[in-house]
């Protein structure tokens, strides 16, 4: 049995990064799936785990560990295998950087999109006394916001306006500043890196008019550099749905301003 068990979704967002993390330093783990779209995260067995009913969550050591971030640096120090931190301190700090930026500001506006054509679509269709029973059992009340407008549909104009702002800002400051370095903070793989893929790995899919190999050279060059690690195709393997299926855009060779629609 393995020392760490790994409670997750797809690898994709918050649940792809731990996922990714233990896969690139050769963490064996018990993985445990739980399926968003089923509420599996508001159960009690879960709860008991992680009272917040989110996920991902890790055991070890007899420790609960939560949030992916501060979950993947424990990962790196703990075992041993590559490095996921640079050695010089001023690149740690771009790592964290840019991992504050993807979790506070940039990841938020992303998951509105993604949960408004993707988590909402999928479940809407469900009988209504079940989905409002589900969303009751929810324990954090902004996921039960959340939750409401993914499945009515009725996201604000106001904050998908800045959620759309954002991400094409966000794609603007990351094709800049890949163009300055091969990896997105340091000139090593780092966790920088591995936060970034899990937003982005399917960007040209998801905005065919902000992100091609016309507009944005380095992110689709960085981004089928991860794709091609054999922890990344592993991690990606894991995946159930259409959601992650889309990673396969990074098998193109070449992606044309208007080719994906
Ligand atoms: N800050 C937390 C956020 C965890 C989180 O919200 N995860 C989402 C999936 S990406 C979730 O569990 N959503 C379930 C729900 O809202 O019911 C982290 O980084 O681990």
């Amino acid at each position: 049995m393995a020392s760490v068990t790994l409670y997750h979704w797809e690898p994709n967002a918050n649940s792809g990064k731990p996922m990714l993390a233990l896969l690139e330093k050769g963490v064996a783990f018990d993985s445990r799936y739980l399926d968003l779209l089923n509420f599996d995260q508001h159960k009690p067995e879960y709860l008991a785990i992680n009272p917040q009913g989110t996920i991902p969550a890790m055991l070890h050591g007899g420790r609960v560990l939560t949030e992916s971030t501060a979950i993947m640096e424990y990962v790196d120090e703990v075992f041993p295998g590559p490095r996921l931190m640079p050695a010089d301190a001023r690149d740690r700090w771009r790592v964290r950087w840019w991992m504050k930026f993807m979790d506070q500001w940039l990841g938020p506006s992303f998951s509105m999109i993604g949960w408004s054509v993707f988590v909402g679509p999928a479940v809407r269709s469900r009988a209504p006394e079940e989905l409002e029973a589900a969303i009751e059992r929810i324990p954090l009340p902004e996921r039960r916001v959340a939750w409401r407008k993914a499945i009515t549909g009725r996201f604000g104009d106001a904050e998908m306006r800045e959620s759309r702002r954002r991400v094409a800002l966000g794609i603007r400051m990351l094709e800049e500043e890949l163009g300055r370095r091969p990896w997105l903070a340091s000139h090593e793989y780092s966790l920088a890196d591995i936060n970034g893929f899990n937003l982005a790995y399917a960007l040209p899919l998801s905005q065919p008019a902000l992100s091609n190999d016309e507009l944005t050279p380095n992110i689709l060059r960085w981004l089928r550099k991860i794709y091609a690690r054999p922890a990344v195709k592993a991690c990606w393997a894991l995946g159930r749905t259409g959601l992650v299926k889309r990673v396969s855009i990074l098998e193109q060779p070449h992606i044309a301003a208007g080719q994906v629609t």
